[in-house]
């Protein structure tokens, strides 16, 4: 919801207002409008880029710091004509994605855990994450899992028998992140047949949630006259003020 906003309330724009005052308890959002009501001043020098109207509409076009200053010698340098607001991000903050379930995986699929079967093929199109299980399922006896390092999956080196799994239904739960190699320690079954799998275990749930990206400093703004305000143009008119008072108090 969108909200319009005339700067300085009854009091418009002129000379000896408190506008940070009158700005603090507002809150300005992408989308809001500011309306500067005033009869003998304008908004912002350089004169060419200046809201002249007396009923100037400013649309809040995107987050960020704005300044806006009267651009009539000494009503912004003695007479605090000017105004500093902070634009936040209107659109509602996007969700965090909710971290996806814990995934069940039965190797090989239908085929379950036997010679002969590409697993690369079966687990390339998934991702495994950690929390994740896979579920090796075979004939008790005719194969067996062990979970082996990158050497032995290689070479097809079958760790002791006393560290397989051979219950024919056999759940591995994937309990930290990177490679994992699995083969069947049943002679020939992987160096002749196949019958080994590598994945590649992803942090999953336990990853730090993907932060939100904070709304960088925004360095234009749309208006009805289309022009921009930037932290320069208010610096060139600070120093051009401070100038002009210069001059001023020389003559
Ligand atoms: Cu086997």
């Amino acid at each position: 919801m969108a909200t319009e906003y005339w700067v300085g309330g009854d009091k418009g724009w002129s000379l000896d207002v408190d506008y940070q005052d009158w700005a603090k308890d507002k809150t300005f959002k992408v989308g809001d409008t500011l309306v500067v009501m005033t009869s003998s001043h304008d908004v912002l020098l350089p004169p060419s880029e200046g809201l002249t109207t007396g009923h100037d509409v400013i649309t809040l076009a995107s987050p960020g710091k704005r300044w806006y200053t009267c651009g009539f010698p000494t009503h912004c340098s003695d007479h605090n004509q000017k105004i500093v607001i902070t634009v936040e991000d209107g659109a509602p903050a996007p969700a965090p994605a909710a971290p996806a379930p814990p995934m069940e995986y039965w190797v090989g699929g239908e085929k379950g855990w036997i010679i002969d079967v590409d697993y690369q093929a079966w687990a390339k199109d998934k991702t495994f994450k950690v929390g994740d299980t896979l579920v090796f399922k075979y004939t008790k006896g005719h194969h067996n899992v062990f979970k082996v390092n990158q050497t032995a999956f290689k070479d097809c080196i079958a760790p002791p028998p006393s560290e397989g799994l051979t219950s024919g239904h056999d759940v591995i739960t994937l309990a930290s992140p990177g490679k994992k190699w699995y083969i069947c320690g049943v002679p020939t079954h992987c160096s002749d047949h196949n019958q080994k799998l590598v994945i590649t275990v992803e942090a999953g749930a336990l990853a730090p949630a993907t932060p939100i990206p904070a709304p960088g400093p925004a360095t234009k703004d749309g208006s009805s006259n289309s022009y921009k305000v930037t932290t320069s143009a208010y610096k060139i008119f600070v120093g051009g003020a401070v100038l002009i008072w210069t001059i001023l108090t020389l003559v």
